[in-house]
């Protein structure tokens, strides 16, 4: 096992194998989910100086930031959601750390989302992924790629009249997921579910389903299609916050070459 190790260190080292990033730079700019307005809100996130090298602290720069659990680039515990609730261990304190890493798949729905803005992720699609990629593996993160991290302000949320739209998955997609025992399921929307997930029966699928199931949610991701559909190795650790419901992420893949 060692032997893997080492390779994997050589791998690195010429650039073999690469880390991506997979997560957006936290600034203030960046949308956060917004809710009907009976609702609590998500922080944004803030940040203020310290100190910069001044009277403050001479010799040393420093900021104190803020934010909720869910700004930016981040993980979704099974406690998030109310059908998670009583899962064992289920707030990201609590999670073994085994469970941040794994192997992931990615699902390029770009092509539909370009036209779509509700595109639904379904199970005919995840069908027809599998025919050319094989059975996605137990213990995978799965993610679904909409290009949506290349958008920018308003447009990322695409707010209307009745909500936001967004892509997302159907029920039946994340039931034929969880079928497959996968490890959690991300996006590169604001949720893991579409904008107009409250739609479905049961509301917002991803979250319901998912946390209801022991599994993990990652949301804003950025850089999909940087991704092949199978062969990375995807790490993505949350802030060990006691009791925490999520935790802003850096999320990293390991892709080597020949894996595409
Ligand atoms: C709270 C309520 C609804 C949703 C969300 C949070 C998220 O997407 C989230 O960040 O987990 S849809
Ligand atoms: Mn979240």
């Amino acid at each position: 096992m060692s032997d893997l190790l080492n390779q994997l260190a050589v791998s690195l080292a010429s650039g073999a194998t690469r880390v991506v990033d997979l997560t957006h730079t936290l600034d203030p700019d960046f949308p956060v989910i917004i809710l009907p307005p009976e609702f609590g809100q998500c922080a944004r996130f803030r940040m203020e100086e310290v100190s910069a090298y001044d009277h403050r602290g001479p010799a040393w720069k420093w900021h104190n930031i803020s934010m909720s659990e869910h700004t930016g680039t981040h993980f979704d515990a099974p406690i998030h959601w109310i059908s998670g609730r009583d899962i064992a261990g289920g707030a990201v304190d609590e999670i073994d750390v085994s469970a941040f890493v794994g192997p992931v798949v990615v699902i390029d729905c770009s092509t539909g989302a370009a036209s779509d803005d509700d595109f639904e992720l379904t199970p005919e699609i995840i069908a027809q992924w599998e025919a050319e990629n094989g059975l996605i593996p137990a213990g995978s993160w799965v993610l679904m790629r909409t290009d949506w991290s290349k958008k920018r302000g308003a447009d990322y949320l695409n707010m209307a009249e009745d909500g936001p739209h967004s892509p997302g998955p159907t029920p039946a997609a994340i039931e034929l997921l969880l079928q497959r025992n996968i490890r959690g399921f991300g996006t590169e929307t604001v949720g893991t579910d579409a904008g107009q997930g409250m739609h479905y029966t049961p509301p917002y699928p991803a979250h319901y389903l998912l946390h209801g199931a022991g599994k993990y949610g990652l949301q804003c991701l950025n850089n999909l299609d940087k991704l092949p559909a199978t062969g990375a190795i995807l790490i993505a650790a949350p802030l060990k916050i006691k009791g925490g419901t999520g935790s802003p992420l850096r999320v990293l893949a390991l892709v080597t070459e020949a894996a595409k």
